[in-house]
């Protein structure tokens, strides 16, 4: 049967299950991620599951907080690289640069299945991979070569026509599709790219595509292995790892998209969220900002806003060929008064790349100030902007306060606009700034004599070398928070009532609390902070009065990142049951690992019928059936209630969580 290149990848890694739309299935996974902000936990748990040497190709990274303020975050690295050593993992070390753009240079490889505790994973679907995100403790059980569990997904075909204009960029593309389909559009799909406009884009432009696809809610994005992927390869000095892999002529595909690369003009996607997307050749824009819909004229915020601070980098434009832009713009000028820019090159080649070509001296010479290769703004880890700041980012995430300023405005810009702004002062449409500032368009790729050197990358130690490793654990590594098993009945107030597209940046926020993903109690105090500053507390206080905490939401609850710490805190602090209108993929599966149960309104009208600080209970003894009710008794309703999680998950919560299960 004719096969398109997910189907073909996923059934050549299929354990168990039909492959049909929705259906649940099992794969084998061949390589794994972790970062150090969702590792440490991932480790903490692959550790309690006592296995002797993880069963995938696994890397662990420190990219996300390698500032070390004081001793917890080193301790967090000195842990992680113990991990490495004593377990057969790869470990990055900090100052090598970000996990998605190393994994794309040195370790990925077309037609296989890579499992990230990120959930920008499917950064490496440029490189023709299935490469998904994941709570670390699916991440560790694929490293204990358990098989991942996934609802077999839709599959989109976006056909890519013609060719980008000059200074309109691969940042647009994913825009466009975020602008048509939203954040919630692709989830249980992938995105799978096709058409003859595809051959005009390099693997790191894929990458931007396939990267910030995971702002749709999609389970990944994919592009074709062929003539161009080989060619990354060979510059990697990795040509031996390349396969072509196209979908076959009459392949099927569940939908189609079309994007003429020709017709796409410079977007932004405005404050607050990422699927906020206008054409910045645009008039007018109806956009969702907080919690409500609101027209608004992007046109004259977007052009009469000074702005204040530019940041270039991030996993979504780090690129070699992102920063060359950046360069060939600010040569030769002067960032304007008004901003500060700062540039993050996305890993230690693209720096050394830059290094040896003479462009870094144009950055420093304009007046960039250079970070080191990791995320750093991008999870507001410094270069937070001022009060009510105007700020332009390359990154894929605009949420309120993940920036580290919580009344700042967040625009999401490609390399270009992004460059043109720090120098002007202003949003500026990258095509009209050039022609004004008469700068021709740079061809660039990726030079041959790129510098290939994985000195920053410790190997694996042999296994006959691994006892004699220790593992150091510094004070911040708290031991893993247990859960208890799942009462029949859960009794109870509602201490949160939510709306649409709630993040995990909401539930669990990073930035400053970063410090902490090791040290879960310390954590838990962060717990929904940017919605209720001490929700932590009255959260414990019905915990520890022998109560179970629910949570209501709207749709797309748990949109975003993959930190399973937004399902691990909120148990820690009782919660007991979720109740939305829908999840997003990542943080329904963090939920069930958790031992916190997922729900849906059978009605979504039903979500008015209960509110914060209202009595409920549910009796969850009948946890098999197709519907369950949820008892409101401030209201005295019955209110009939769906399970949103899969018949082999109940086992899982019935144990209070899968560490418990095994
Ligand atoms: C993010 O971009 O939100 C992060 C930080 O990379 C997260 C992971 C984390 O919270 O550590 C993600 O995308 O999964
Ligand atoms: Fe790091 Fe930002 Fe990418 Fe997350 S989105 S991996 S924080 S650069």
């Amino acid at each position: 049967m004719a096969e398109n290149i997910t189907q073909k990848i996923l059934r050549e890694h299929l354990v168990s299950g039909e492959m049909a739309a929705g259906k649940e299935i099992a794969i084998r996974i061949d390589q794994t991620l972790t970062q150090d902000a969702t590792g440490t936990m991932a480790y903490l748990q692959f550790e309690a599951m006592g296995v002797k040497r993880v069963k995938t190709m696994a890397v662990s990274y420190v990219d996300h907080n390698t500032l070390q303020q004081d001793f917890k975050n080193p301790d967090d690295h000195a842990y992680l690289r113990s991990i490495a050593a004593k377990y057969g993992i790869y470990f990055s070390r900090p100052g090598n640069g970000i996990c998605h753009q190393i994994h794309l240079e040195r370790f990925g490889i077309p037609g296989q299945t890579l499992l990230g505790s990120d959930s920008h994973t499917p950064t490496q679907g440029g490189l023709s991979m299935i490469a998904m995100g994941a709570g670390g403790l699916d991440v560790a059980f694929a490293m204990a070569g358990k098989p991942f569990k996934l609802n077999m997904p839709k599959v989109v075909n976006v056909v890519l026509t013609g060719k980008l204009p000059d200074w309109v960029s691969a940042k647009d593309v994913i825009l466009e599709l975020l602008r048509r389909v939203g954040v919630k559009g692709g989830v249980g799909k992938v995105f799978e790219y096709s058409g003859p406009g595809i051959e005009t884009l390099s693997v790191p432009e894929r990458a931007v595509i396939t990267n910030m696809g995971a702002e749709t809610g999609a389970t990944t994005s994919i592009f074709p292995s062929d003539e161009i992927t080989h060619a990354f390869l060979k510059i990697e000095q990795r040509e031996d790892a390349c396969r072509p892999l196209v979908a076959d002529p009459d392949a099927r595909y569940d939908e189609t998209i079309e994007i003429d690369l020709s017709s796409l003009v410079p977007m932004v996607a405005l404050p607050d969220s990422p699927g906020n997307v206008f054409p910045v050749t645009g008039k007018t824009a109806t956009v969702t900002r907080g919690k409500g819909k609101k027209s608004w004229d992007a046109a004259l915020d977007i052009y009469n806003r000074p702005i204040t601070q530019v940041n270039i980098g991030s996993c979504t434009n780090s690129s070699y060929r992102d920063l060359m832009i950046v360069a060939t713009i600010l040569k030769g000028r002067t960032v304007h008064p008004d901003v500060s820019l700062a540039i993050s090159p996305g890993s230690k080649q693209v720096m050394t790349g830059l290094a040896k070509n003479g462009a870094l001296t144009d950055l420093i010479a304009a007046g960039a100030r250079i970070l080191e290769s990791a995320c750093g703004p991008c999870i507001g880890k410094g270069n937070a902007p001022s009060t009510k700041g105007v700020s332009l980012r390359t990154f894929n995430r605009n949420f309120p306060g993940r920036s580290g300023t919580k009344d700042a405005d967040v625009y999401l810009v490609s390399p270009e606009i992004a460059a043109f702004a720090a120098i002007t002062g202003k949003i500026v449409n990258s095509v009209e700034a050039a022609k004004e500032l008469n700068i021709a368009y740079p061809e660039i790729s990726l030079p041959a004599s790129l510098s290939v050197d994985d000195n920053m990358i410790v190997p694996p130690l042999p296994e006959a070398e691994v006892e004699k490793v220790e593992i150091v654990r510094g004070p911040n590594i708290a031991p893993l928070p247990k859960n208890s098993q799942l009462p029949d009945r859960l009794v109870g107030k509602v201490l949160l009532k939510l709306g649409d597209n709630i993040s995990t940046d909401d539930i669990q926020p990073a930035g400053k609390w970063l410090d902490f993903r090791s040290n879960v109690p310390e954590y838990s105090k962060a717990t929904f902070s940017p919605i209720e500053e001490k929700f932590h507390e009255k959260a414990a206080a019905l915990r520890d009065s022998g109560a179970h905490g629910f949570i209501i939401g709207g749709s797309n609850y748990g949109q975003g990142s993959s930190r399973e710490h937004a399902g691990l805190c909120p148990m820690f602090l009782g919660i007991k049951a979720v109740i939305v209108k829908s999840f997003a993929r990542i943080h329904l599966a963090n939920l069930i690992n958790f031992g916190i149960v997922p729900l849906i309104f059978a009605n979504e009208e039903d979500y008015e019928r209960v509110n914060q600080d209202d009595k409920v209970s549910l009796d969850i003894s009948g946890i098999e059936a197709d519907t369950l009710t949820l008892y409101n008794e401030t209201r005295k309703l019955d209110i009939p209630i769906k399970p949103a999680f899969g018949s082999t998950d109940i086992s899982t919560l019935k144990a209070g969580g899968a560490l418990n299960l095994i």
